[in-house]
């Protein structure tokens, strides 16, 4: 009922600004832009050049389209209102430009993760703090892009999930995996090691489990890089754990622009995703910012981990 082209429209312009993207990705150590700048984010993380560069590729080219009224990006610390108080478009976005900076100087698969709504606020009035703080179920698309060996874009609007590789001698995305679902079995565990001692006592017993079985037996893998450790388990099948720690309750991932797209796209793919007290899907953000525990993956490791 909500069809007027502009979702498309918006998608389109993700995919190009995406292209744009990975063509300073693949030449990064030839362009002079690998490294650091002397600003911190709002996380108090050193922002990296390529940072900087995605995040003004992706706010210019959704800012200059028609369909997006406002966009929270990890690297700014205020909501940003396109064309006149975000009084005209009908969307507002979330993304992350480029997850995974720690692998951007080491020549590492990085990614973007982005969010759609759909405001909550009447065309024609300025946009407000709730039209961008909705829980994850409010989804209208969400995806990725994985800047890998190749470069994909993943993403749903709902009915599934669809992953299209870049050709780069044509400069188009192609539908390359169609209706991607975790499979039956899978058994691989991603967790960044050093932090399990911190970890509560679920995620331990669960690992401890993990490394115990041998039918199947499991990988470990931990590319530290959030949209290749995901998507690499949503092929194999695998479960990918940023626990709360003690001291840090809250883990390190980010709910509206990493783990809520992230939860949309895995639960599209037969998958699940929570916090420590239930879905992702489910929690209404109070802030831009906001931290939570992320477990997400295949389904029968999601129950294995909630037994523990
Ligand atoms: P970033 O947004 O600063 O790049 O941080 C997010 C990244 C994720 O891609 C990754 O899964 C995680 O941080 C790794 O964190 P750690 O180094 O603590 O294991
Ligand atoms: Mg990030």
């Amino acid at each position: 009922p909500f069809v007027s082209g502009q979702l498309t429209r918006l998608l389109t312009d993700i995919a190009i600004a995406a292209k744009i993207v990975n063509h300073q990705v693949n030449r990064a150590g030839l362009a002079g832009i690998l490294g650091g700048t002397d600003r911190v984010n709002v996380q108090d993380e050193q922002q990296q050049k390529l940072d900087v560069f995605a995040d003004r590729t992706f706010l210019r080219m959704l800012s200059a389209g028609k369909s997006v009224a406002g966009i929270g990006s990890e690297e700014r610390e205020e909501f940003v209102l396109c064309g006149n108080e975000g009084r005209n478009g009908k969307y507002v976005v979330l993304i992350d430009p480029l997850d995974g900076s720690s692998n951007i100087d080491v020549n590492v698969s990085i990614g973007t993760i982005f969010s759609i709504h759909r405001r909550t606020t009447p065309l024609g009035e300025p946009l407000v703090d709730h039209d961008f703080l909705q829980p994850g179920s409010h989804q209208v698309a969400a995806g990725y892009i994985l800047y890998g060996s190749s470069t994909m874009l993943v993403y749903t609007t709902g009915t599934g999930v669809n992953g299209f590789t870049l050709d780069p001698a044509v400069g188009e995305f192609f539908l390359s995996h169609p209706s991607m679902s975790f499979p039956e079995r899978g058994a691989t565990y991603s967790i960044n090691d050093a932090l399990l001692a911190r970890a509560t006592a679920p995620t331990q017993t669960f690992i401890a489990g993990c490394r115990e079985a041998s039918e199947p037996p499991f990988r470990a893998r931990y590319i530290g890089s959030l949209v290749s450790d995901f998507h690499r388990n949503l092929i194999h099948g695998g479960i990918y754990l940023y626990p709360s720690l003690e001291g840090k309750p809250e883990g390190k991932l980010r709910l509206l622009y990493e783990c809520a797209p992230l939860a949309f796209i895995a639960e599209q793919a037969g998958g699940l995703a929570e916090d420590d007290t239930g879905r992702i899907l489910d929690r209404v953000p109070t802030n831009l910012h906001e931290r939570v525990p992320f477990y997400v993956g295949s389904r029968h490791l999601m129950h294995a981990l909630n037994a523990c």
